[in-house]
């Protein structure tokens, strides 16, 4: 027999280890560094080795997942896990309303409503028995789901033990299970990395990552578990609203939607809907729209269950941001730095809150990846303002004629070769400046508001420049002549002479401005700016050698063998010469070198959501600053800068006690450098 101490360590690892679990997957609030957890769980595991006797299977231990299960088991419901009837309109939630009413009589209202986002990921039940883990299982058909306790055990936000003393002897609880979306988006990239299949969205990742038998697989996940009811309950008394029980449901340990909210009335409802519609894209996980359940619990017994849905509660749900479509052909676009886009042109549907027609397929890697064929019936997704995108192919409904996508092997707009660097993913007309549709991009990115700012030289005009040979390159521009703008179709005595007076405005800009709108490969607005201030003036700028350009914020190898060959250019540097020439003119400023940026040496994340800025434009007013601007939050992280939605990278900044500041700080901190934006 081993003596007590050990086991006692083991007893107090196991308590630590998910007294942590519970800080960090339930409440969002690590209190220790990964280091220390990691080796508190090493000590576990090297005890455990030694005293098999004291196995257990609610050891922390146990989370990363035991031997691989030949198949599924079957589990019957004690009670059947109900679905939920769908709301689309306000309109529907009134015929709702008016249900719950005529049931319960007028002055039942108005009604008090649970409101709760819903997850879009898998339900699951979970069985306590005398408040150990017994059980996890799918939703499956409502009636029978399968048996994945060896697959939730491995989930960090699911206690294996209840929390506190005082809960019911058999408790069973229930919620869905799903991926954020920044764990999916990594599980992808890492798929991709290794060549391997990448899953179409973070519910089917979810589903994937629960239906496998080798749960050392699932363990590595990064899925979440997040709870919206009970089942069954015996030998123990839950509260009698659904809020209290959730709030209930987070004493015991589990995660509950912080979005939760309760409201009077179901105007109020609509008003919670119309919010959250809003900030949907910027959640840390894919909802589908917002679950409305009756909270009186004895009025929810009063209303019962029709065939199998619940009476009072209803799921209104958002604009589905994946449909259905056909791919009628691709045609190839291409841009500025000559890439080459492919684009799907989809027979029109309505995703996401639009009518779709077109859709991007980034590059030839990517049709290979789908394997898509035109005349496909392929799954597009707009979410948010992001472009649309294809996610899948249905592959059963291919027809017979479908037809290969074929890349081009020549610019099809110049006819110029096309070319792809090693490594690189796309491919690019090598037309430079004679490829008319380089000419056009070009031409519009250096009259864009944010580059010279010419106002009145929309893409139409822009277009019908190069197309009639009026212009070739921006320098052209200012060479044009009231006439010949004035035997351009559309185009009026008025219209013609604003656009020549808004030319001759242009010609008064600032230097960042200026590089910015010469439209130099990965020379953004940022880079532009931190170029401009770190030489103060174009000629130093021009005669930069490639290792004074390294030492600029923000320019590595790449940006710097841009920037030479542009500068070396000597088409480039005539179209430059003819800008000045025409008049184009800038003050020099005031040279900053990087050492004296007030926030040189520093390193910055930025996350969550932001309100008067985007995310790039923080990014781009810190590097201007002289800040590094990291993606992952670090031991060498000076300063975080965490909107709403913040999630593990908050978290990560707490537990290792760095700097964080929100939208607000942030401004101040802009402004007293100068910055307003
Ligand atoms: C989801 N999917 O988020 C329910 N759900 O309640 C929430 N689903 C539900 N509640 C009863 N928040 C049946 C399903």
């Amino acid at each position: 027999m081993p003596s007590p101490e050990p086991l006692q360590e083991i007893a107090s690892l196991r308590e630590q280890l998910e007294a942590w679990n519970h800080q960090y997957y339930v409440l969002d609030a690590p209190t220790v560094p990964d280091a220390e957890y990691d080796r508190c769980m090493q000590r576990l595991l090297q005890l455990e080795q030694q005293y098999p006797q004291a196995w257990r299977a609610d050891s922390p231990s146990q989370r990363v997942g035991g031997q691989p299960l030949q198949q599924f088991g079957q589990v019957t419901h004690e009670m059947p896990m109900l679905s939920l009837e769908n709301a689309f309109s306000a309109e529907d939630m009134q015929h709702f309303n008016r249900r719950l009413l005529d049931r319960l009589g007028e002055d039942a209202g108005p009604l008090e409503f649970a409101c709760e986002p819903k997850l879009d990921g898998i339900a699951v039940s979970l069985l306590y028995r005398n408040g150990e883990l017994e059980r996890g299982a799918t939703r499956g058909d409502g009636t029978t789901g399968e048996d994945i306790t060896h697959n939730v055990r491995t989930i960090r936000s699911i206690p294996l033990r209840l929390r506190g003393e005082h809960f019911p002897a058999v408790l069973e609880v229930r919620g869905e299970i799903y991926m954020p979306k920044a764990g999916f988006e990594q599980l992808n990239n890492r798929a991709r990395e290794r060549g391997e299949k990448t899953f179409v969205n973070p519910r089917n990742a979810a589903a994937g990552s629960l239906r496998q038998l080798d749960a050392r697989i699932t363990a590595e996940r990064p899925l979440q578990m997040c709870c919206y009811g009970v089942g069954l309950v015996e030998g123990g008394q839950l509260p009698g609203r659904h809020a209290e029980v959730l709030a209930r449901l987070h004493d015991l340990g589990f995660r509950i939607n912080p979005e939760s909210a309760v409201v009077q009335g179901v105007e109020a409802c609509d008003a919670y809907f119309d919010a959250l519609a809003v900030r949907r894209n910027s959640l840390p996980y894919d909802i589908d729209g917002v679950v409305f359940k009756v909270n009186d619990l004895a009025l929810q017994q009063r209303l019962g269950f029709v065939s199998r849905a619940p009476r009072w509660a209803i799921a209104r749900k958002f604009p589905a941001q994946e449909e259905m479509t056909r791919l009628l052909d691709v045609e190839f676009q291409v841009g500025r730095t000559g890439a080459i886009t492919p684009v799907a042109r989809l027979e029109p549907v309505f995703v996401g809150g639009v009518t779709v027609s077109n859709a991007t397929l980034h590059n030839s890697d990517e049709i290979v990846r789908l394997g898509v064929q035109i005349g496909d019936t392929v799954i597009v997704r707009r979410a948010g303002d992001v472009i649309p995108q294809i996610v899948s192919v249905v592959l059963d409904r291919r027809p017979s004629d479908a037809l290969p996508i074929e890349f081009p092997d020549k610019c099809p707009v110049c006819r110029s070769a096309v070319e792809r660097e090693p490594g690189e993913a796309v491919w690019r007309c090598m037309g430079g400046l004679v490829c008319a549709a380089q000419q056009k991009a070009a031409i519009k990115h250096f009259a864009s508001r944010r580059a010279m700012d010419v106002d009145g030289l929309g893409d139409k005009l822009v277009e019908q420049l190069v197309d009639a040979g009026l212009v070739e390159n921006v320098a052209g521009l200012y060479a044009l002549s009231k006439e010949q703008l004035l035997a351009l179709e559309r185009m009026g005595e008025k219209s013609a002479d604003n656009l020549l007076a808004a030319l001759q405005h242009s010609k008064a800009t600032t230097l960042p401005r200026f590089i910015f709108a010469l439209g130099i490969r990965e020379v953004g607005e940022a880079t532009a700016l931190n170029l401009a201030r770190h030489f103060g003036n174009w000629p130093a700028l021009a005669a930069a050698s490639e290792a004074q350009l390294l030492q600029v914020t923000d320019v590595g190898p790449v940006v710097a063998d841009h920037l030479r060959q542009f500068f070396d250019s000597e088409a480039s540097m005539r179209v430059v010469q003819s800008l000045q020439d025409a008049g184009v003119h800038w003050p020099d400023i005031e040279r900053l070198p990087q050492q004296e940026l007030p926030l040189v040496d520093q390193v910055w994340v930025v996350t969550g959501k932001l309100d008067a800025l985007s995310r790039d434009e923080a990014k781009a007013h810190l590097q201007a600053l002289g800040a590094k601007v990291a993606g992952s939050v670090s031991a060498n992280t000076t300063c975080l800068v965490a909107g709403p939605g913040a999630g593990s990278k908050l978290s990560k900044a707490t537990e290792l006690g760095i700097e964080v500041i929100d939208e607000q700080a942030l401004l101040q901190l802009l402004a007293t450098h100068g910055i307003n934006p």
